[in-house]
């Protein structure tokens, strides 16, 4: 793969000669130009900015410069090839996985740094009327200029080249590929004295049990998208239940517990009545058990307009096992599909080697029984003395 950039600074780009880049561009497989913007200038102060047309702060960059040095880019490459020129910039489209996939399957890419407010409008007119051009941002923050977004965006699109990293597998397994974040790592030694403090690699890890391993990588997985990145979790996008407005599934928070103990208690205050009991222990929940709750479950929340109408849980049980309990929905939306939905919603963070889907109700609570039966579950076993009955249905994936 080709890459020209071009740079006010193009001291900036010195990183590009070090680490995997380095070797890269050593083997052949990347063939990197860095140009100085100022070499396309023909003042003596080789002068590449001057004052916004409309006022305003700043400086903008001239477009004579830019469009020599764009020409002298195209102009040394084969004739009718073009580069795609990617141009940094906070108006840009977000860099994302994806779109470095995309940019690395290119054979050449150019590379605008721009710097001071930007660059003459014009400059982009004159880029597309002879190449692909794309803006492109790094993210929601604004820099002083483009060459920290070249060198970011250089680095995501080699690695992906064939042969700049030996470990083909190390890239498979990797967050945003599969849209959840990574696990935590741990090496020796497995148990550390920091200055007196003992952190122990979690057991799991020395347990050589693969599936125990896998279970709790995935778990810690979906917590850490959880609390960090909600938005990239499959549930919380476009799937809403059928008939509500405004949905939005989140994972629960603290600021949560107040009214996800007052819809827990309007929802099984019914079980109680159907099954002629108060030894339902969801009736039983105070603030503060249900705030230590959510560190033992995935503990999901449903709102509708804001009002928190909806809740689901599941944790990693047996050998294999997703239990999933606590499906709750306001009464006076029960009867829509929207528990049904919830179910199906936290069947799909069942971690990858899960063979059951397990859950528990009242053995006389008729209409959630109807609705496990209709969703694929099957009694398996009976708890006669406390009323309830556990169900399961195998995972197929
Ligand atoms: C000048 C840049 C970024 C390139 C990326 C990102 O252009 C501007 N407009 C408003 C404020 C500041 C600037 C400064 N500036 C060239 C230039 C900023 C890139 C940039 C970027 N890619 N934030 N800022 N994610």
């Amino acid at each position: 793969m080709r890459l020209d950039v071009v740079s006010i600074f193009p001291d900036y780009l010195a990183p590009l000669d070090l680490s995997l880049i380095g070797r890269a561009r050593r083997d052949g497989l990347l063939d990197v130009r860095v140009h100085d913007l100022r070499d396309f200038t023909h003042d003596r102060h080789r002068t590449v900015d001057d004052t916004p047309y409309g006022g305003g702060a700043g400086m903008v960059m001239k477009p004579e410069p830019w469009a020599e040095a764009l020409d002298s880019v195209v102009a040394s490459g084969d004739s009718g090839a073009v580069p795609h020129l990617i141009v940094p910039g906070p108006g840009g489209v977000p860099f994302t996985q994806a779109l470095a996939r995309s940019l690395a399957a290119e054979p050449w890419l150019a590379f605008a740094c721009g710097r001071y407010e930007g660059i003459d409008e014009r400059v982009y007119e004159h880029a597309a009327a002879r190449m692909p051009v794309t803006v492109v941002s790094l993210g929601d923050y604004v820099l002083n200029g483009g060459e920290v977004a070249v060198l970011a965006m250089v680095e995501a699109v080699a690695r992906l080249l064939p042969g700049v990293i030996g470990n083909a597998e190390s890239l498979v397994e990797e967050s945003h590929e599969d849209g959840l974040l990574e696990y935590p790592v741990y090496t020796k030694p497995a148990s550390w004295t920091d200055g007196g403090v003992v952190r122990d690699v979690p057991s799991v890890l020395l347990s050589g049990d693969h599936g125990a391993i896998a279970a709790w990588r995935h778990t810690q997985r979906l917590a850490r998208t959880a609390a960090r990145r909600p938005d990239l979790l499959p549930v919380s996008g476009a799937l809403t239940p059928e008939g509500l407005a405004e949905v939005e599934l989140r994972p629960a928070t603290p600021g949560d517990v107040g009214e996800l103990l007052t819809l827990t208690h309007a929802c099984w205050l019914k079980e109680g009545i159907a099954n002629e009991t108060l030894r339902v222990p969801a009736m039983h929940e105070t603030v503060s058990s249900m705030a230590a709750s959510l560190g033992e479950w995935q503990t999901w929340v449903l709102r509708s307009g804001g009002r928190l109408v909806g809740t689901v849980r599941g944790r990693v049980a047996g050998e294999g096992d997703w239990y999933v309990g606590r499906l709750g929905v306001a009464p006076d939306l029960q009867g829509r599909g929207v528990g049904r939905w919830l179910l199906a919603r936290i069947e799909e963070l069942a971690p990858e080697g899960t063979r059951r889907l397990v859950l528990t109700t009242g053995a006389k609570s008729e209409g959630n029984l109807r609705m496990y039966k209709k969703a694929g579950y099957r009694i398996v076993g009976r708890d006669d003395p406390v009323g309830t009955v556990e169900l399961a249905k195998p995972l197929r994936r």
